[in-house]
Formats: structure tokens, C-alpha cells, sequence
């Protein structure tokens, strides 16, 4: 398969060794009454990846190349919540574990918790949960991706200054090729989204490559 036209260069793709990574789709960040909608946000601005990742999943998974998903929460306990991310967060907030109209905020097992379902894992495909920002921080991602030999990401999900670029920040120090497609992520910041995209790119491509979906969708389609 070819090369995926990529900034800052052609991002070399190679099959036998790339997943796809959804970061945190989930209805907590894109639906209303959830853990994005608690800290201030519109939830409405994250709504355009859905369909670049429905059609992405869609060719990865008939290319039958390795998915795995993440969801961000914390165990019902809250044991694995540190002090500092439960109160950072507006004054007046709806707080991570307290009830909303998906249930407990940003707690495993609740409705609001689960994948939206546009985009809901296939079984077999791995779920990663995760209780921090990057997707590697205390999980098993990183026994998961040496198992299937994978070397390369392709990360998409939200939000993009926020997860997403964390978890290339991660990968990146682990030594994986990540990429980007930009319109598989999206933020409730546009500004941020653009930003965080020109920092991955940067300096030669400091921690990875950013295209469009288009471009890996014509590679998987390339024999
Ligand atoms: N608040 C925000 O932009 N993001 C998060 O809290 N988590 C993720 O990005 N998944």
C-alpha cells in the first residue's frame, strides 16, 4: 500500500504493523447532559467526526486491520480518581461521579460512559479504559499493541488538544509512528483543534503526521 499523503512528509504506512485508535468516543464528550457538557462545553462541535470515523472504521475493518477503542472514566469507587481532576472543573460544576441524565458523570458502567453508539465497537475489537488523559497512563494499551505487532497508529477520537494529543505524546515517547487524520478529530475549541494539529506537524514532525481521512481511505483502497 502506498504512502498516505501527510504533513510534514508522506507517513509511511505500512499495514502489517498499523491500528486504527479511537480515542474516547464516547456519549459523556458528544452527547448533552454528560461529562463534556458539565465543564461548560457545546458538545454539538464534536459531532462532525463521527461520520469521518464511521467511514474510516468501516475501510479498516474491511482491510481487517487491527481497532482498538478507549473510553476515558474511573471506577465506581473513584478509587482511581485523583483529587486534582475531580476539582478541576468549573465552580458550580456537576462533578465526575455525581448523577446526571446518563447517569454518574464520567463513571464505567453508566450509560453515559458507553461509546456513542455511530461508532460502537465490533466484537473482538479491544476497549481500552482508561482513567487519564493519554490512552497509555495505567492501562494495558501498550502489552495490547506489542501482541498484535503493531508499530504504527493511526488516532483519531476527541478531543484533540486534550486526549487525543496526549495520547500521541505517549506513543510518541514509546516509539510508535502516529498519525493523524484531522477530520477524525475534532475539540470544543476549534482554535485549540487547529492548534494542536500545527503541533503534532511542527519541527518536521516532532510527534507524528496529520492528513485527511481521504488519504487513508485511498491508501486501504490500494491493492
Ligand atoms: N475536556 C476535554 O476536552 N477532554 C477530556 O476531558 N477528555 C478527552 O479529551 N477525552
Amino acid at each position: 500500500m502506498p504512502a498516505i499523503p501527510a504533513d510534514p512528509r508522506p507517513f509511511p504506512f505500512d499495514p502489517a504493523a498499523c491500528a486504527l485508535l479511537v480515542i474516547d468516543m464516547q456519549r459523556d464528550f458528544l452527547e448533552p447532559g454528560g461529562f463534556g457538557a458539565a465543564l461548560g462545553n457545546d458538545v454539538s462541535l464534536l459531532r462532525a467526526a463521527i461520520e469521518p470515523n464511521r467511514r474510516l472504521l468501516a475501510a479498516w475493518r474491511a482491510a481487517g486491520l487491527p481497532v482498538l477503542h478507549t473510553r476515558e472514566g474511573h471506577r465506581p469507587d473513584l478509587s482511581d480518581l485523583p483529587a486534582a481532576k475531580l476539582q478541576r472543573a468549573p465552580a458550580g460544576a456537576t462533578r465526575i461521579g455525581d448523577p446526571g441524565p446518563m447517569g454518574r458523570i464520567l463513571v464505567q458502567g453508566e450509560p453515559g460512559h458507553a461509546l456513542i453508539p455511530e461508532l460502537s465497537p465490533l466484537p473482538g475489537e479491544t476497549v481500552i479504559d482508561k482513567p487519564g488523559k493519554g490512552a497509555f497512563y495505567a492501562t494495558e494499551l501498550q502489552a495490547r499493541l506489542e501482541a498484535l505487532g503493531v508499530r504504527q497508529l493511526v488516532v483519531t477520537g476527541v478531543t484533540t488538544e486534550i486526549c487525543v494529543q496526549s495520547t500521541v505524546r505517549e506513543a510518541n515517547d514509546r516509539g510508535y509512528d502516529c498519525l493523524v487524520p484531522s477530520d477524525c478529530t475534532a475539540s470544543y475549541f476549534p482554535e485549540f483543534h487547529a492548534a494542536a494539529l500545527k503541533m503534532i506537524a511542527a519541527q518536521g514532525g516532532i510527534l507524528g503526521w496529520v492528513s485527511h481521512s481521504d488519504h487513508v481511505l485511498a491508501a486501504l483502497a490500494t491493492p
